[in-house]
């Protein structure tokens, strides 16, 4: 349910920049303690090699963008990850795999062990795994996990424009089966993709009809990374981020806004009025998955500037487990496969075929 229609959120988005900054700082002061802000860290535990065609994303294995491919990381090796995470001041960790949906398979349940070993060691534990049914959703509740990452990235129409490997429907029936399963809810979006102010407002009118509305609404500005179909997007304007980080705080006014992919692209200056217009969380380490982030020590140095404080944990951080009954024979996933042609992204690999060749 939300109050908005969608040309009202456009109208929102259009409001003159100072205007929209104190009217979101206003709403984020009614809901959210305005001195917090929540850390997350990005974790890349299954990296590239991914059969899915995202126009934006390095980790897609028809482009050809030098990101190193690597097997599902080892307990010992996100347990350090985590461990750094938690000495830099992240509550949650947020654990990707480059994978269109889940399976029931081994390398499923490994990284069930890896929600329980992150959860036991009192911190959020966050997963974005690709689509997820109903009982594998239950699985990871089972083993303790907090919130689930599963992004509309945009109006299900420009969607269409980005992506021909799956459909707009099938990351709706994701968030559902993650709300059966009573885990947060973490979805949001990219700006820069050629999208239009209309589609970026549509995907926050999307967000705002799911009830209850996503916990955590993550806005990425693009990177465009060299290999992709997208790679000579121009950069986003600070306004503009500033602008959709505003729109968002005000269209889903309890949702925690993260200030998400394209920080390194950001001045301190823009950064803090990112903050001002109602962004309650970043993500910190040098890395997102495999595209560079701010470093560390300039992240703390900001948060001191503005007078900010990282969030604690929810509950001292440690989820209980939920006790699910699990019966996946009873489940038959039916993932569509759209494979409609995308006219740019054909031309952009002709036009490749000619340079390589
Ligand atoms: N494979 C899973 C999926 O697609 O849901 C999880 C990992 S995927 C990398 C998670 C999110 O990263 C995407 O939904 C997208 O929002 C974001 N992302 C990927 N590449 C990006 C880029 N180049 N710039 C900004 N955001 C990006
Ligand atoms: C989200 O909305 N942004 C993060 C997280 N959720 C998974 C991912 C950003 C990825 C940026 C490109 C990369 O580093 O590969
Ligand atoms: Fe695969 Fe996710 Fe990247 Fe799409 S965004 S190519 S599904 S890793």
């Amino acid at each position: 349910m939300t109050e908005y229609t969608p040309d009202q959120i456009i109208e929102i988005y259009n409001t003159p920049l100072l205007e929209l900054v104190y009217r979101a700082a206003s709403v984020h002061r009614q809901y959210h303690d305005p001195s917090e802000v929540q850390v997350s860290t990005l974790l890349s535990i299954k990296t590239g090699g991914c059969p899915e065609d995202c126009a934006y994303c390095p980790q897609a294995a028809r482009y050809f963008t030098g990101v190193n491919e690597h097997d599902l990381m080892s307990h010992a090796e996100v347990y350090e990850a985590a461990k750094r995470a938690k000495a830099i001041g992240s509550s949650r960790l947020c654990m990707g795999a480059a994978w269109r949906n889940v399976r029931d398979d081994d390398q499923f349940d490994h990284v069930l062990g890896l929600v329980s070993m992150v959860n036991d060691m009192d911190m959020e534990v966050c997963c974005t795994l690709g689509m997820v049914t109903e009982n594998q959703a239950k699985k990871l509740a089972n083993a303790g996990l907090y919130a689930y990452n599963h992004n509309l990235d945009s109006s299900e129409e420009y969607y269409k424009e980005i992506i021909s490997t799956r459909g707009y429907q099938d990351r709706l029936a994701t968030l559902e089966n993650v709300r059966k399963a009573n885990i947060t809810v973490c979805s949001g979006g990219i700006i820069g993709m050629g999208e239009s102010v209309e589609d970026r407002c549509k995907m926050l009118y999307t967000l705002a009809l799911l009830d209850p509305q996503p916990e955590s609404v993550p806005i990425n500005a693009l990177v465009p990374v060299e290999g992709t179909p997208l790679e000579n997007q121009t950069v986003v304007d600070s306004w503009e981020m500033i602008r959709m980080v505003a729109t968002t705080r005000i269209v889903l006014p309890r949702s925690v806004v993260r200030l998400s992919a394209g920080r390194t692209e950001l001045s301190k200056e823009a950064q803090a009025l990112c903050f001002m217009a109602g962004a309650g969380s970043i993500f910190a380490g040098d890395k997102l998955l495999t595209t560079p982030n701010p470093d560390q020590n300039e992240d703390l140095a900001l948060l001191n500037a503005l007078g900010l404080k990282s969030k604690p944990p929810f509950k001292g951080g440690k989820k209980e487990r939920q006790q699910f009954e699990v019966d996946e024979t009873k489940e038959r996933p039916k993932w569509s496969r759209p494979g409609h042609t995308i006219e740019a992204n054909e031309a952009y690999r002709k036009n490749k075929k000619v340079l390589t060749e």
